[in-house]
């Protein structure tokens, strides 16, 4: 059992990682960015994935110093690609909404970006659909804040929990993101294949670009090009990688 103690020594021994899943354009096919997941390396149990610490990390609080080491440590992975050659790769961050509803998010925003010198429209933030469920004043001052910084809104996990259509719409979100669980059960589930097609279409009402991800077959990539959809990302690409492996992967991409 992974404990809150040991979770804040490896918080102060700095012993967590980003690994990077490649997202791809469906139009062209190119990578256009990836998404960054948190992975601790622990001394016997190796690397462990953020299902696994996550949970802990919002009941204890200590997200708000873990979401602000990996939203540096993506901003300086944007500057690494940079110089590697890679220069119109999006960078997208998970948050939490611990970290969303803390006090001085927005100013550890503004202050990473200014500090790594990342510019902010490389950088995009994942949000969970579960934050729509906040006091709605609160959210529209967050996310107006945010967008005016420059860095792109992702709305995570659509389809899952309740959503409203006129936040969707209101709110200055740029991208929705199709849960995985839709993906997974196309296209031999009629119900999952009907939410995905209806996501895509309302999406592109709405002028929001739309992402589907947990992608892992040929047959789904077809449905969801046919569908409309604009993005992708899963295993049928790539599993999210280490930095080095991420690299090796677009220079065989490019
Ligand atoms: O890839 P993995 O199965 O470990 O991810 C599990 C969950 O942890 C996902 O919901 C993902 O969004 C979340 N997660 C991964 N990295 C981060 C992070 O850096 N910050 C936050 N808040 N959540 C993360
Ligand atoms: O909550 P969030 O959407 O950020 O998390 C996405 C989760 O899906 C992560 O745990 C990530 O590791 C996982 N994931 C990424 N690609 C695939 C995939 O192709 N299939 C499945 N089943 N999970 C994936
Ligand atoms: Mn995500
Ligand atoms: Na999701």
């Amino acid at each position: 059992l992974l404990q809150q103690e040991e979770l804040a020594t490896a918080l102060d021994g700095d012993r967590f990682v980003l690994h990077y899943q490649p997202k791809v354009d469906l139009e062209t096919e190119r990578v256009i960015g990836v998404e960054a997941f948190l992975r601790w390396h622990h001394p016997e149990k190796g690397l462990v994935s953020a299902q696994q610490f996550i949970g802990l990390a919002e009941e204890t609080g200590l997200i708000v110093r873990l979401g602000e080491l990996a939203l540096r440590q993506a901003c300086i992975q944007v500057q690494a690609l940079e110089r590697a050659g890679f220069e119109s790769l999006k960078m997208a961050v998970n948050l939490s909404v611990r970290q969303l509803t803390d006090s001085g998010f927005l100013d550890m925003v503004r202050q990473v970006i200014t500090e790594t010198g990342v510019s902010p429209e490389r950088l995009e933030l994942e949000m969970p659909a579960e934050l729509l469920n906040e006091d709605p004043r609160m959210l529209r001052d967050l996310l107006v804040s945010l967008h005016d910084l420059g860095v792109c809104l992702i709305l995570d996990d659509f389809g899952t929990g309740s959503c409203s259509l006129v936040a969707l719409q209101q709110l200055p979100l740029n991208v929705i993101k199709i849960d995985h669980r839709f993906i997974r059960d196309i296209p031999y589930n009629v119900s999952a294949t009907d939410v995905a097609s209806a996501v895509i279409a309302l999406a592109r009402k709405l002028h929001l670009t739309v992402v589907a991800e947990g992608v892992e077959t040929p047959q789904q990539l077809s449905f969801l090009k046919t569908a409309g959809c604009a993005q992708c990302q899963g295993n049928l690409f790539s599993y999210p990688l280490d930095e080095d492996a991420l690299i090796g992967f677009l220079i065989r991409q490019y």
